[in-house]
């Protein structure tokens, strides 16, 4: 038997929920171009106005919004509310130029933890269950996220954070947890940290998985519900749009439903920015439907994605996105941390060196590798062995302020690092993320 978090929404027929968004757009619309003097403008340049805005198919006269507006507007820039009417912010890691920083009302949390929450519900998620939330807390919106559903379903549930690996398999087994929310990457660690223990799926009580926040591919999946002997869900979002949620699987594991009563996706051409028909393949944008403090409209999530809404046996009609399938940007996710390579290029032109790099990831086990070959300049190229090593030490503990994780530094010969005649080849990236 399925089980529906919010049954009416999940499985409203096609025509209701294009009526519904149409509702929800034409007053968005209204509520950022009167709060929004940021987007205001994007729109009086565009020349259009809210009344031109009355229902979805007119969606594609609005602007698009992109990672460079919300550099611009950091950090209130596109607040839609007083900030007296806010009760959370939530961020990713970087620096103040890279940083996301969302804001939400009391209602944006209720909305976010509604979608979660019908997250785990399709993953056979109940009030009988243990949720084991190993998302990180804080700032990143998986742990806040998944641990607010969790609570909506009743689940009795375990805020552990992530890492300490021992303490989570011992509360796991403990407490006898059914449910693991976690990055794809620390789940497949937590199963090889089992099997080290000499402990199998029969040893531990999880039926369930719910993971996300970075690439992962079918081969993971399989790998992952073998060790541990679950069921593993692929769950996205950003938080841009409020964090994890946006999308879930179901039973049937092809593709997430996205909660479109919320967000409303289209796919479009990345360079030329025109829309895409449904099954094309093409960059995600998403406007946030009821989203208060924060309401973003037409955002390029630079993920790169196909949209059906072939029916799902679950009996859900929410459209279904793919999983991803690679980014429009140089963006990368090491250690479920975003990591763009202009980053380390500011922390190289900061420490005094030139910005000649090569990042170099790959996945050692389950657990992903990160290397900064840097050339040395011609002046530190006579540096004793010891003075090298301190250096390499310097430069990573910079770039673990910045980044949020720890690469292992190479300090290399000058001219050492390939010269590309055209665009130079800054990120080898041997990890197979995708199917
Ligand atoms: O990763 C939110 C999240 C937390 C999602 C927990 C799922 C679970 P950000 O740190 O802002 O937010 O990173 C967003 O991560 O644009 C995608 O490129 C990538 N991403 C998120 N989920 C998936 C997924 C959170 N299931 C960026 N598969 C997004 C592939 C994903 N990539």
């Amino acid at each position: 038997m399925q089980n529906y978090y919010q049954k009416e929404i999940e499985t409203m027929p096609v025509e209701e929920m294009k009526q519904l968004q149409s509702e929800k757009l034409v007053k968005q619309v209204k509520h950022v171009y009167e709060n929004v003097p940021y987007y205001r403008d994007l729109m009086d340049k565009k020349g259009v106005t809210p009344d031109d805005i009355k229902g979805i198919d007119d969606l594609h006269k609005l602007p698009f919004l992109t990672k460079a507006d919300l550099r611009d507007a950091y950090p209130y820039g596109l607040l839609a509310k007083p900030l007296s009417d806010c009760v959370r912010i939530q961020s990713t890691s970087g620096t103040t130029g890279r940083r996301v920083v969302a804001f939400y009302t009391q209602n944006d949390v209720d909305l976010w933890e509604d979608c979660c929450a019908r997250a785990i519900v399709a993953a056979g998620g109940t009030n009988e269950d243990v949720c084991q939330v190993a998302y990180g807390y804080g700032l990143f919106t998986g742990g806040p996220g998944l641990n607010g559903g969790s609570h909506k379903v009743g689940c009795l549930t375990l805020p552990m954070s992530s890492g300490n690996t021992e303490r989570q398999i011992q509360f796991m087994t403990d407490l006898s947890a059914t449910i693991l929310c976690c990055t794809p990457s620390y789940a497949a660690y937590i199963g090889e940290t089992l099997q080290e223990k000499g402990l199998g799926p029969d040893d531990i009580p999880l039926k369930a998985g719910i993971f996300g926040a970075e690439p992962w591919t079918e081969e993971m999946r399989r790998n992952i519900e073998n060790t541990l002997g679950i069921k593993a869900y692929d769950i996205y979002g950003l938080t841009e749009t409020s964090g994890p949620g946006v999308a879930f699987e179901c039973s049937e594991q092809t593709g997430m439903h996205i909660n479109e009563d919320h967000f409303l996706a289209e796919i479009i051409d990345p360079d030329t920015g025109e829309v895409l028909p449904e099954g094309s393949k093409g960059e995600l944008v998403f406007t946030s439907l009821d989203k208060e403090a924060f309401p973003l409209l037409r955002y390029r999530t630079r993920d790169i994605c196909v949209l059906s809404r072939k029916k799902c046996s679950c009996g859900r009609t929410l459209i279904k996105m793919a999983k991803p399938m690679g980014r429009s940007d140089d963006m990368m996710i090491i250690r479920g941390v975003n990591v763009f390579p202009s980053q380390i290029e500011t922390v190289l032109l900061n420490e005094g060196y030139q910005p000649n790099y090569q990042i170099v990831v790959d996945r050692k086990g389950n657990t992903d590798t990160f290397d900064v070959n840097v050339e040395m300049n011609a002046d530190q190229f006579t540096d004793t062995v010891s003075g090298v090593t301190a250096k390499e030490k310097a430069l990573a503990n910079a770039m673990k302020t910045m980044l949020g994780i720890n690469p292992a530094v190479h300090l290399v010969a000058p001219k050492s690092i390939v010269r590309s005649e055209g665009k130079a080849v800054r990120v080898i990236d041997k990890r197979k993320l995708h199917d």
